[in-house]
């Protein structure tokens, strides 16, 4: 095997299709990860995340022995951190993947080396591991460049991404910050935006932040819609009409591992200070309680009238349209909460991105809505958008707008 240019510590939804965009371009990549089956994987040229065109860039590159995968770290001139940042209890950044890392690679890092972390992480986070690095190995003291350069890319849509957003990089100082620039600029068109790593990590988690804020605010608004008896759907298109007023989609809540999870980042260190960020989570949790509450309405009220138990579908469990991940799913939490609370009801549960699940039965969308009597619209799939059947005669409660 050639010597590795680039070392990849992690190789999930970021870090393995940065290391096959790195590849592509005919660098040498070692890429790290903890899970021995995920190394196998890749190792015979496979992926074990979806993302579309990441199998064909994967399978090239190994092929091509442009990408090499263990679970250990070997000696490279640059070292990327793509590692999770997962939360404690309590809402508190957990950053000890990124020090796990860090710790891996230390012993390799020698003069002039880059080392980037392009994890979600809390403010502070690339100076501290600046300061664990250097209380290790005193000698490199000032000699290595380190940098925070997050990525931003939408799942989906990955590879395409990767490639032509613009990017904001951090350096710990001046030259940091140019060594990250040169490195990014060889696989990436996008614009390259240049600052300091502490406005670099804070402007990852606003970035998200804001967007859930604005999620928020929809889902404030179908919250107050309902009680109104205002059709939401129709306000927000109305209300976007004024040149600069531009309100978001509300659902059944905010999902995914990025947007429901990355403003607790700035909660947790500055929890006086952010209050609209802080209230807007509450809002985004609050609503998918409220989908839950809604559904088990519906049912009581449908037998009081009925005299019979009502067959209710469930339409929808992914954490948003058209994809098949299900992590941190508002969707998949309503349905939970509303088998949880099922008394001898005919429950059709519908996810028609997945083959499977170990949890749910499944049923096609067709059957589903043919043979339930409350229609409970989860995700906006684009196969429940635009149906031929008749739903008059059903109850149908739309939460994410598809009807
Ligand atoms: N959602 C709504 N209403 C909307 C838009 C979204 O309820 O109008 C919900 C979705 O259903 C989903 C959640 O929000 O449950 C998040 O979906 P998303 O498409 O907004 O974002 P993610 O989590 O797939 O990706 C985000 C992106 N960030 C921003 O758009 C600011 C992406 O660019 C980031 O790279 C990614 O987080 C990340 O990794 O941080």
């Amino acid at each position: 095997m050639n010597k590795p240019e680039v070392v990849m510590m992690g190789l999930g939804y970021i870090g393995l299709p940065t290391a096959a965009l790195i590849a592509q371009n005919k660098t040498y990549v070692h890429g790290v990860d903890i899970n021995q089956k995920v190394v196998d994987t890749i190792n015979d040229g496979n992926i074990h995340v979806v993302e579309p065109e990441l199998d064909t860039a994967v399978a090239s590159a190994v092929k091509e022995g442009y990408l090499t995968a263990s679970t250990n770290p070997v000696e490279a001139n640059t070292y990327l951190i793509v590692v999770p940042t997962p939360f404690k209890a309590k809402n508190e950044p957990d950053i000890s993947f990124v020090e796990a890392a860090t710790k891996a690679v230390l012993p390799l890092l020698k003069e002039d080396d880059l080392y980037i972390i392009e994890s979600t992480s809390p403010v502070g986070t690339t100076e501290k591991m600046m300061q664990l690095i250097y209380s290790e190995r005193p000698e490199l003291e000032s000699k290595l460049n380190i940098a925070y350069c997050p990525e931003r890319v939408l799942p989906g849509n990955v590879m395409y991404e990767l490639v032509h957003n613009d990017r904001v990089i951090g350096g710990i100082n001046e030259q940091s910050t140019d060594k990250a620039e040169a490195f990014y600029n060889k696989f990436i068109s996008g614009n390259l935006h240049k600052t300091n790593a502490r406005t670099a990590e804070m402007c990852k988690l606003v970035e998200n932040s804001s967007r859930d804020v604005q999620i928020a605010f929809a889902n404030e608004l179908s919250l107050i819609c309902d009680k109104a008896d205002i059709n939401v759907w129709e306000l927000i298109e109305l209300a976007n009409k004024h040149p600069r007023v531009n309100i978001l989609q509300p659902g059944c809540g905010v999902g995914g591992h990025c947007i429901a999870v990355d403003p607790y980042f700035i909660v947790s260190d500055y929890p006086m200070e952010s209050k609209i960020i802080g209230t807007a989570r509450e809002i985004n949790n609050y609503k998918s309680f409220w989908c839950a509450e809604k559904v088990q309405i519906a049912k009581l009220e449908f037998e009081l009238r009925h005299g019979r138990k009502p067959s209710i579908a469930l339409m929808g469990l992914a954490f948003k349209p058209n994809i098949d991940d299900l992590r941190e799913s508002p969707a998949k939490y309503i349905a939970q909460k509303v088998l949880q609370n099922a008394n001898n009801e005919e429950y059709y549960v519908v996810e028609p991105n997945i083959k499977e699940h170990k949890v749910f039965k499944l049923t096609s969308y067709k059957e589903a809505l043919e043979k339930a009597d409350i229609i409970v619209f989860l995700v906006a799939h684009d196969e429940f958008k635009n149906l031929p059947l008749n739903l008059n005669n059903k109850i149908v409660l739309d939460f994410c707008g598809v009807v």
